[in-house]
């Protein structure tokens, strides 16, 4: 038995690990069950080197939530708010462009737009809010609204999702976001999220967009009520739909925060279940080029360890978070380039500044692309 392995049940992983053959359920099982999160993280660790070498990537993004009024009531949410709540809110067209505009520098290359499902905001006031920003700002990528968010405009306009999906990129969407997709596990969105599309209904606007030639990033939520098995699922179904269209970037694990939810008097994850989380997704999702360990979720410091679990990404900026934030996050709301930089480089990895695509970004004031 190799020295770095404890627990005799990931031998068989190992072996399929170094014979370059894919993992299976009963292989996610064993993963997931495992407290020996060492051997665990060593595995990952090796396939996300064959992968992107010593390179950590971050991006220099600012987050946009237009709005927190939302139909749908979702016990594991804290943003969400009825319109009649006093702390309900909606910007306007002009609030949107000023917010993306706050802190604003030449190094944004990303806007990350998501928000609740709004009862009256039309498919023509986001396209108008695409084409604002697109004109304001043309050299930052928008990454904007999640398969639900997709899902709800085109129910609202009476389009099909194909159909509301052509009408956002002809205003300026280039690529989606992850969020949403929670568990696709039926029986768990019963109780979390009873209000929003199925899980197959999210892979199926995922399919349609990446048809279309959107790329997008995909997630799962974890440590609320879910089973090991339903994880399993889950990733399954990601890599099944990967082996399909191949237009998943990045897969972003996310950990359950039940602070303000319905679900508060549940256990928050462990830096443990994070760690698992990340490794889990690297050996399993073989197909998805990168995995994200989002700094805003995980604190910092996780997120930077997890660069040595399987992690290569550990996501921007993000200037201004509020989905964390009400669910009592208590990690920072923004993280300044150059912090970023210190905890990547502290992991003994080599920083590298991507775009949304995870194309490096030069920076002609430096003559750099490399930003070490
Ligand atoms: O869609 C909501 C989740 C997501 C809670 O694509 C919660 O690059 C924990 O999707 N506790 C939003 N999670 C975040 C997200 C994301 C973040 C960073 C990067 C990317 C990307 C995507 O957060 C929601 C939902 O799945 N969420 N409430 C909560 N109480």
């Amino acid at each position: 038995m190799p020295v770095f392995i404890e627990d005799k049940a990931l031998l068989p992983v190992l072996r399929k690990l170094e014979r370059g053959e894919r993992l299976d359920g009963d292989d996610g099982l064993a993963l997931y069950r495992t407290r020996d999160l060492l051997a665990l993280g060593y595995m990952a660790n090796r396939v996300r080197e064959r992968l992107h070498g010593n390179v950590t990537y971050f991006n220099v993004n600012r987050h946009i939530n237009p709005t927190n009024v939302c139909v749908a009531s979702c016990r594991l949410c804290a943003f969400g708010r009825k319109a009649r709540d006093p702390r309900a809110y909606t910007m306007s067209l002009e609030q949107v462009w000023q917010t993306a505009a706050e802190g604003w520098t030449e190094s944004v290359t990303e806007f990350h737009i998501v928000g609740g499902l709004h009862p009256e905001l039309t498919l023509e006031w986001y396209c108008d809010m695409l084409r604002g920003l697109k004109e304001r700002f043309p050299q930052v990528h928008l990454k904007a609204l999640t398969m639900v968010e997709i899902a709800w405009l085109a129910r609202r306009s009476k389009l099909s999702v194909e159909q509301t999906l052509a009408r956002l990129i002809e205003a300026g969407v280039d690529s989606l976001p992850g969020g949403g997709a929670e568990i696709f596990s039926e029986r768990v969105r019963r109780i979390l999220c009873d209000h929003k599309i199925s899980g197959e209904e999210w892979l199926e606007v995922a399919r349609t967009a990446h048809r279309m030639g959107l790329r997008s990033n995909c997630t799962m939520l974890y440590g609320h009520i879910e089973t090991d098995q339903e994880r399993v699922d889950h990733l399954l179904r990601l890599r099944a739909l990967q082996d399909e269209t191949g237009g998943f970037v990045a897969f972003v694990p996310l950990a359950f925060h039940p602070a303000n939810t319905a679900l508060r008097a549940l256990a928050p994850p462990t830096g443990f279940d994070d760690l698992k989380a990340i490794a889990v997704a690297r050996l399993l999702l073989d197909n998805i080029p990168h995995i994200k360990a989002y700094w805003v979720m995980m604190t910092p410091r996780v997120a930077q360890v997890a660069q040595r679990f399987g992690a290569d990404d550990i996501d921007g900026t993000v200037v201004e978070e509020k989905i964390y934030h009400d669910a009592g996050a208590t990690t920072a709301q923004a993280m300044r380039r150059q912090e970023l930089l210190q905890l990547i480089r502290e992991a003994g990895r080599e920083p590298l500044e991507r775009d949304t695509l995870y194309r490096p970004v030069s920076r002609p004031e430096t003559g750099m692309t490399v930003l070490v």
